[in-house]
């Protein structure tokens, strides 16, 4: 364990530490913040009616749109000039979700991500190969310093150029592995493709998240690699990766959430009410200690349970695996999705027509988007296209194929992600079914 005082607090502790905490944070925000001010005054809550842990239901929600509402910095509690890092995650349309950071912040991210790590089997003195992606998002550099928090040396190889990949993890021979769970499978496949054999790395632990994964690729990849294969969880609004983590000797027994930081509820998706342990709801988390930007009760839209497991010497609550979203954002190579960021790209043509579609499939391990959006007629006669025309002739039109691969550069600019913009004529789309517009087919899972 890497702090074995606090993850094997008594609960009893654990709740009164909590309980300074949230009192303090809560004093804090009223202070500093004039959106949680506004909304105390407005839902008539008292502060000072705040007094324990157990007061966390009576405080109101935080969600996505607040913080676009307040973009950028409109939730800071300490003056700009305090912020030691600035962070950005995908927003739901417009603006990234900016995450912002005190020194002091920095050093609670890499204290809770060393503590995953070393309850995922990593030790100090271990090399670790980090795949996660290192730029804006929180996942390539909150894993890195983590892991030299622990005294691990890191290989900060970050996401692609597979082929390099390779080549490091032979010659270096890292016992660690940090990267997506679909990741670590392109990983293990050209591997077989190259005829290596797990012995010639050295592979023992691979620490995945950053999006959902199953029983059946945990076992292909601790059987492809190598290793022991353990969950990492988070979110850039909370902290980033490294809210929870599974320990690598209780596989399949959930993660266990570092709530002396984050405190975690599950409640009710349509009413908020907090919901029994062990029931499935949204997970909400607040950040007990965060300084720069701290939220209460913030929703995170991620379906799943809590429960506590007596039997372990960590005493902190377990998550156990995330089941779904309760919005509509999509994980695409680990990386968030709204699908009204393609909408936005698109809104910006007079060419096309108001109807798109995402599809999206697995080539092979690899997630794959494809959009279809419609041009509009007066664009179709204007090209001389009056009639419409079909999916294959797209290309072979100069006027058709310009502006897909234009819509393709200003989607990759816009969210960082490759996709096949299809151009269809207008009405080839199907519209709505049943009066609800079907915008998204993931096809994934079937
Ligand atoms: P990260 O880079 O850690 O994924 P983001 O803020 O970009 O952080 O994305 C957070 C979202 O990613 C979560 O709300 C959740 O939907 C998903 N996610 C992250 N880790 C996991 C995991 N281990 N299992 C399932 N979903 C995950
Ligand atoms: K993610």
């Amino acid at each position: 364990m890497y702090n074995k005082e606090i993850e094997t607090l008594s609960l009893e502790k654990l709740r009164k530490l909590q309980s300074e905490r949230l009192v303090n944070l809560v004093n804090r925000v009223y202070k500093t913040v004039p959106f949680y001010k506004n909304l105390f005054d407005e839902s008539g809550i008292d502060v000072s009616s705040i007094k324990s842990i157990n007061d966390i239901h009576k405080l109101p929600f935080t969600k996505k749109t607040d913080l676009r509402d307040q973009y950028p910095f409109g939730f800071l509690t300490v003056p700009e000039n305090q912020l030691a890092r600035i962070h950005c995650s995908s927003g739901t349309t417009g603006k990234p979700t900016v995450v912002a950071y005190t020194k002091n912040d920095l050093d609670i991210f890499s204290e809770v991500v060393a503590r995953s790590l070393a309850a995922g089997g990593a030790k100090s003195g271990m090399k670790m190969h980090n795949s996660y992606g290192y730029g804006l998002f929180t996942g390539g550099i909150g894993i890195h310093y983590g892991a030299e928090k622990l005294g691990m040396s890191v290989i900060p190889v970050s996401v692609g150029m597979t082929d390099r990949q390779i080549t490091l993890l032979q010659d270096f021979q890292p016992e660690v592995i940090c990267c997506t769970p679909s990741y670590a499978q392109t990983i293990a496949f050209e591997l077989e493709k190259r005829n290596l054999k797990v012995s010639d790395l050295n592979l023992k632990y691979a620490i995945l998240g950053a999006e959902p994964w199953t029983e059946a690729i945990r076992s292909d990849i601790e059987a492809s690699l190598g290793v022991k294969a353990t969950n990492i969880y988070g979110l850039s609004e909370i902290i980033g990766p490294g809210v929870s983590q599974e320990a690598y000797n209780e596989q399949g027994t959930g993660s266990y959430v570092w709530e002396d930081h984050f405190f975690p509820e599950i409640v009710d998706k349509d009413t908020g009410e907090p919901l029994p342990y062990g029931e499935e709801g949204v997970l909400v988390f607040t950040t007990l200690t965060k300084e720069a930007m701290p939220f209460l009760r913030y929703w995170t839209n991620d379906i799943c349970s809590l429960s506590y497991d007596h039997s372990m010497s960590r005493t902190h609550i377990k998550m156990g695996q995330i089941k779904g979203r309760s919005d509509d954002m999509l994980i695409i190579r680990g990386v968030n999705l709204f699908h009204t960021q393609i909408e936005e790209v698109f809104q910006e043509y007079k060419e096309l027509a108001p109807n798109y579609q995402l599809i999206v499939t697995k080539n092979g391990l690899t997630d794959q988007v494809e959009v279809k959006v419609e041009t509009n007629s007066d664009f179709q006669i204007k090209l001389g296209l009056g009639g419409g025309f079909k999916e294959d002739e797209v290309m072979k039109n100069s006027a058709l194929a310009s502006m897909s691969n234009q819509l393709k550069k200003n989607i990759k600019d816009k969210v960082g992600l490759s996709i096949k913009v299809t151009l269809n004529c207008y009405g080839a789309i199907p519209k709505s079914e049943g009066g609800k517009l079907n915008r998204i087919i993931d096809l994934r899972n079937s």
